[in-house]
């Protein structure tokens, strides 16, 4: 499909260059009309041009046919190149800013001199653009907010605002239920990327049905319609990320459902694979290279068995091995969702959470859990307001009362703590009370300049404490995480039966890193960190990033039963003890 979208891409740009120029409208209309034509034309483009079909179709003239023609064969169109030596390229870029016309680009030119996207964001800065004629406050206050939204636009969301803002669409779409059949959010956010460009939404739905649910989707609150097509439509929403909706038909569910989940690097092997069966793959099904006649593509499952492999978890298909081992039957059984049995990392408002304990408690057992383990902070922790030995005794009165009511449930309330590791290593409480707790989780929270290899070492050479929080320190959008030596991290967390936290709000531990320790044997520990009972939900996409490290069931503490986690605790207390 790569060259349908380039050429569609090629052709809205020359669309904005002859407008740039003055050209009449009727030239530019017809422009934009073949970039639209192309962008969803629901067959392959080398087929409907030697089947004749592409000649066919209303708004292909021959000057359009000989530009597509000449592109396949040369990889390039004449007259776009001439059209680059007119106009500055880059400037038309800046029409994807929301409430920037060419217009206003065209003045900026012959008036302020702009030639570059740098030249004219800073005539807007510096509020030079006001010059303009016509450029009153409002419109400039306007192109300031629009750049602002395009430049968040060109950044990555975390995985947890990217499923929250999917959530919400889904739910957008609910009461058009009986207009489509299915509804899957693709792209990155399936593969549970830890960060997501853009949010894209799939539907199946009869052809009659199409125009409806675009119809509904650019209702949707939005900053601005970018796109909006018979198969595609495309809008900003006002915290300035896109949403890319398209429409398949319903025996299309499974091909397209495989097109869009991704990644491009999956895709691209797969298409050869297909191809060297004498099979042809896209979007709209599976087919015969020869005859053309279509012989799957209903379902997901379908595809890949056609192309002769197990069905892969969309958080592998990052052609990183995944396609040889479903070829041989022998992918790995990754850790899902209904194994996890707790959750070891939250806290509540004894110290910087939203919830209090016996909210915490009560959302946890109604997700099912057997078990929770309460973590609020310890002492040196001022801002996030930690607690001291006398406050968390304090707090296992109130744990045992809770343990009263839920005990007979089948629901067990751990004692635990998120203790500081300090700078030289030592814990911010005394091992004594440390004993005291059912399950003590350690952390890192200052000095995270530094190669803090050696605080965890030591951390972990404590017989008390069984998890080390986010271990390298990184902040989704803040902080890269520290230095850290991960080998010998792993290695002593090996030896001392301790377990490493995969921290889904951050996104701590790689998949390269879980894969690193899934390997290696060690206990990995996936946990919410909920600062407030919403949070506790997220546990999905903590499953999501420990699947795309291939994360087993084995090696996910948060697997075990009640009796596990005892057995997990108790070994490394005799062990050091
Ligand atoms: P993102 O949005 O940057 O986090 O990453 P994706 O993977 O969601 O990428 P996106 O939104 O551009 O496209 C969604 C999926 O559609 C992508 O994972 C694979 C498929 N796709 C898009 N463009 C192409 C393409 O040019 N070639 C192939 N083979 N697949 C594509
Ligand atoms: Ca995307
Ligand atoms: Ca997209
Ligand atoms: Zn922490």
């Amino acid at each position: 499909m790569d060259k349908e979208k380039e050429l569609a891409h090629l052709f809205e740009r020359m669309a904005d260059m002859l407008e740039f120029l003055g050209e009449n409208h009727y030239r530019v209309r017809a422009y934009r009309r073949v970039a639209e034509l192309l962008s969803q034309l629901g067959e392959d483009l080398q087929e409907l041009l030697a089947s004749g079909k592409l000649r066919q179709m209303h708004g292909i003239g021959e000057a359009t046919l000989e530009k597509i023609e000449e592109y396949l064969r040369t990889g390039k169109i004449k007259a776009y190149e001439e059209l680059k030596e007119k106009v500055p390229e880059e400037l038309m870029e800046l029409l994807e800013v929301p409430g920037l016309g060419v217009k206003t680009l065209r003045l900026a030119y012959d008036k302020l001199k702009v030639r570059s996207k740098e030249e004219f964001i800073q005539a807007v800065r510096s509020g030079r653009i006001a010059f303009l004629p016509g450029m009153g406050d409002k419109k400039v206050q306007k192109l300031m907010r629009g750049l602002e939204l395009w430049e968040n636009s060109k950044k990555r969301m975390s995985l947890i605002q990217a499923y929250d803002l999917g959530k919400a669409l889904l739910k957008h779409f609910e009461p058009l239920k009986d207009l489509y059949e299915r509804a899957e959010l693709v792209g990155s956010l399936r593969r549970r990327k830890e960060t997501v460009g853009d949010i894209d939404l799939l539907l199946s739905a009869k052809r009659e049905n199409w125009e409806r649910l675009h119809q509904h989707f650019v209702k949707s609150p939005c900053e601005e319609v970018l796109l909006r097509g018979e198969t595609k439509s495309s809008l900003l929403t006002q915290e300035g990320r896109q949403v890319d909706l398209r429409t398949v038909e319903p025996e299309q569910w499974g091909s397209a459902l495989q097109y869009f989940t991704g990644s491009k690097e999956h895709n691209v092997r797969l298409r050869d694979m297909a191809r060297a069966l004498g099979l042809k793959l896209s979007e709209y099904g599976l087919f015969r290279a020869d005859t053309g006649e279509r012989i799957g593509g209903r379902e997901e499952e379908e595809v890949y068995r056609l192309l002769g492999m197990e069905w892969i978890p969309p958080e592998l298909r990052e052609n990183a091995g995944e396609i040889e081992l479903a070829m041989a039957g022998a992918l790995p059984r990754l850790v899902e969702l209904k194994d996890i049995k707790g959750d070891f990392h939250m806290h509540s408002n004894w110290s910087d959470g939203a919830n209090s304990l016996e909210e915490m408690v009560q959302a946890c057992y109604q997700l099912g859990y057997q078990y929770m383990v309460i973590g609020d902070h310890s002492q040196s922790s001022k801002v996030a307001n930690g607690l001291d030995p006398a406050r968390y005794r304090e707090q296992f009165r109130l744990i045992e009362r809770l343990r009263e009511q839920y005990e007979p449930l089948g629901f067990y309330i751990l004692r635990g703590c998120e203790v500081d590791i300090l700078p030289d290593g030592s814990l911010d409480l005394p091992e004594g009370f440390l004993e005291e707790f059912d399950f003590v989780v350690a952390s890192i929270h200052m000095k995270l300049n530094q190669d803090n290899t050696y605080r965890i070492l030591k951390a972990m050479e404590s017989p008390y404490v069984n998890l080390i929080g986010h271990p390298t320190g990184k902040a989704y959008g803040s902080r890269e995480g520290y230095p850290l030596q991960m080998d010998k991290v792993i290695q002593v967390a090996k030896e001392t039966g301790t377990a490493l936290e995969l921290n889904t709000p951050r996104a701590d531990l790689s998949p390269e890193r879980i894969r690193k320790c899934v390997e290696a044997g060690v206990t990995i520990a996936v946990v919410t960190d909920a600062h407030s009972v919403r949070h506790l939900s997220y546990m999905e996409l903590g499953v999501g990033l420990a699947r795309r490290g291939w994360a087993t069931p084995e090696r996910v503490l948060n697997t075990q039963d009640i009796h596990g986690i005892r057995k997990f605790v108790e070994m490394k207390r005799k062990l050091l003890g």
